[in-house]
């Protein structure tokens, strides 16, 4: 017997939502609107969640697969008032003399939840996420040659999403600005954690095209060209795109990074942007004139980072008598 409409289109929709492999949810290409291809996610644990930063990270898995899955409140846009206030239904929940509270219920295209899903997740997509406790390590010239580079050469996160970007494999229609010079050249384009929304919580990434620069250790003069371009084009093309000049931009690498492949964090000032505070965050300013002053900065100096309480690096650091 012939299939009904119905049938079929749940059987596309499944078939879109779930490309079997891995069974984590994966849309077409070109298709990016898929319904319920988060109801099999099994919720685990919890990782965190804020009420002012009104977001959940949660651990769980589609079918076997271990997953993490971000949700997050975004602001609401100034652009979308008059259609807010429009076509939104409200119910009063108190009045009392002049205050009143509502619940605003607003159209389902006004109301979206940003969602951000790592799947397959590794147990050190798990711990990134999972709320911590820190400590501050002083990692000198010596630690890092003999305690942090061979744990980051064996243990840290894929960059395969890094050459993704590079080979446009992946995320090619969402760069804004490309110099492709093997030397001195970068891809500009938006974090994965902004959704371009608003300009307030402005995120975008440079990833150098070159390979072999893991992390603000291996910078020497030799890279400032690199370095002093980014800092230049970046500046331009955000400028000419989003209309937000140097002055509203902080830059900067972070040390550690999560992933060992150079590139330049670009955020709005007026955002409080996660790992922009100053254990963490090195402006790209200052890591150029530090090169200029003097040759070796990044290779001899101290450098301090904070650590999270499960990672491996700080049990190597214990165990090293160092902490
Ligand atoms: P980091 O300093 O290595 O680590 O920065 P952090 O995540 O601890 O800050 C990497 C940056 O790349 C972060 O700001 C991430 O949000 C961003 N990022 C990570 N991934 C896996 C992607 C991705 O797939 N696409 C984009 N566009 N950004 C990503």
């Amino acid at each position: 017997m012939a299939a009904t409409q119905s049938e079929e289109e749940t059987a596309k929709t499944v078939a879109k939502r779930l490309k079997t492999d891995e069974n984590c949810p994966v849309t077409e290409d070109g298709d990016s609107t898929v319904k319920e291809a988060l109801s099999g996610f099994k919720t685990g644990q919890i990782l965190r969640d804020s009420a002012r930063e009104k977001n959940i990270f949660i651990h769980g898995k589609f079918d076997d697969q271990e997953a993490v899955v971000i949700l997050e409140k975004t602001p609401i846009r100034q652009d979308v008032l008059a259609e807010m206030f429009k076509s939104s239904s409200l119910t009063l929940e108190m009045k009392n003399d002049i205050y009143s509270t509502y619940q605003l219920q607003p159209p389902p295209h006004l109301n979206g939840i940003k969602t951000t899903v790592i799947c397959p997740a590794t147990e050190k997509h798990v711990k990134k996420y999972l709320r911590q406790e820190t400590f501050l390590i002083n990692e000198t010239e010596d630690d890092y040659r003999s305690i942090t580079l061979p744990h980051i050469t064996q243990q840290s996160f894929s960059v395969q999403w890094v050459y993704n970007i590079l080979e446009k494999k992946a995320e090619a229609d969402r760069i804004v600005f490309e110099d492709p010079d093997p030397h001195v050249g970068f891809v500009l384009l938006p974090d994965f954690k902004w959704d371009q929304k608003q300009l307030e919580d402005l995120y975008l990434i440079a990833i150098v095209h070159r390979r072999d620069l893991k992390s603000l250790r291996d910078l020497t003069p030799d890279n400032l060209p690199l370095l002093r371009n980014i800092l230049e084009k970046g500046v331009e093309a955000i400028g000419k795109k989003y209309n937000v000049p140097s002055s509203k931009l902080r830059m900067y690498l972070h040390y550690q990074p999560s992933y060992y492949h150079i590139h330049v964090h670009f955020t709005s000032l007026d955002y409080e942007a996660p790992g922009c505070g100053v254990e963490r965050a090195h402006l790209l300013t200052d890591v150029i004139q530090n090169l200029q002053v003097q040759p070796e900065y990044y290779q001899k100096r101290t450098l301090t980072f904070p650590i999270r309480a499960d990672d491996a690096l700080l049990t190597k650091f214990r165990e090293a008598g160092k902490i």
